[in-house]
């Protein structure tokens, strides 16, 4: 029987197979290597448990949370309450690029501000290649349009503690009534959001919510010779130098050339991860 891993709730994953979901607990070789979003192979052995031999290679695998076969992860920011952390949107974007995974970019809480600044950062994100969603859970503006790109497919919830992401499922996802957070008990590293799940989409696929980081280390994920092509913009540029950090070196095309808030996040990222012990050549 080929199932898929629809959660995973401590040594246990649940496994969708036949219509139904089994508990399984992987063993032996396979133990901690079958990850929420794994096509599984195996049997039922009685009417709720399943036992899995085999995974099938899979397409991507975001690495916090552990989410494989990823179609697409929507990054949601809030304009207020919290404020857009660019830097945090740009680390979780050169992430996704790792990965080789969809991120679209979703503002929320479009209610909290003006258009002109919202349209400021969907400039900033659309001229660097990213496809920009603003809406808001309370005027319902840009759902329709999320509610759109996400069926059918596997998609992720990522952003910090109080952006609305599980405000935004609820809003798609009727009778769920996931639990939302406060505002104002963001950043402290509270957690409304634990179990991982993968949620049925009525209009077809799955949605899995996340608990937002209380803070994210971009030198968790990748390294300093890696970043500068996962700012996927500065690939449009050439410069002398096949190895060019675009700071300082001669014949740097990228530099004064892209955005200058982009740009910004850029440099910040390049000297923590230069200061990793161990992390640079
Ligand atoms: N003004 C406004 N408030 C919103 C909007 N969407 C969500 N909120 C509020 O923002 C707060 C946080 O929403 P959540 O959906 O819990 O945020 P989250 O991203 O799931 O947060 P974590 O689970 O902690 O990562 C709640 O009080 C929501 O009511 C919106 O579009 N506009
Ligand atoms: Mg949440
Ligand atoms: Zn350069």
């Amino acid at each position: 029987m080929r199932g898929l891993v629809v959660y995973r709730k401590g040594p246990h994953l649940g496994v969708e197979a036949n219509g139904k979901v089994y508990i399984s607990i992987p063993k032996n070789k396979l133990k901690g290597k079958i990850f929420v979003g794994d096509i599984v192979h195996g049997e039922s052995i009685d009417d709720t448990h399943f036992r899995i031999y085999d995974v099938e290679p899979r397409k991507n695998l975001l690495p916090r949370p552990k989410v494989a076969n990823v179609d697409m992860v929507l990054v949601v920011f809030s304009i207020k309450q919290p404020d857009i952390d660019p830097l945090h949107l740009d680390g979780i974007l050169a992430v996704l690029e790792k990965e080789s995974i969809v991120g679209v970019i979703v503002i929320n809480k479009k209610d909290l501000a003006k258009d002109e600044e919202i349209k400021r950062w969907m400039r900033i994100y659309e001229d660097a290649g990213y496809n920009v969603i603003a809406c808001s859970t309370i005027t319902g503006e840009g759902l329709k349009e999320i509610k759109e790109i996400i069926s059918g497919k596997i998609t992720v919830l990522a952003g910090p503690s109080g952006s609305g992401k599980t405000s935004i499922i609820n809003s798609f996802i009727p009778g769920m009534n996931l639990k939302v957070g406060e505002v104002g008990k963001f950043g402290r590293g509270r957690h409304t959001t634990t179990d991982i799940k993968l949620i049925k989409n009525p209009d077809g696929g799955y949605v899995c919510d996340t608990p937002g980081f209380a803070k994210f280390k971009i030198h968790d994920f990748v390294s300093y010779e890696e970043l500068p092509r996962l700012y996927r913009e500065f690939n449009r540029f050439k410069c002398r130098f096949n190895d060019c950090t675009h700071t300082v070196e001669p014949g740097c095309g990228v530099m004064g050339n892209v955005s200058p808030e982009r740009y910004r996040t850029y440099v910040i990222m390049l000297n923590e991860l230069k200061d990793v012990p161990g992390g640079r050549g």
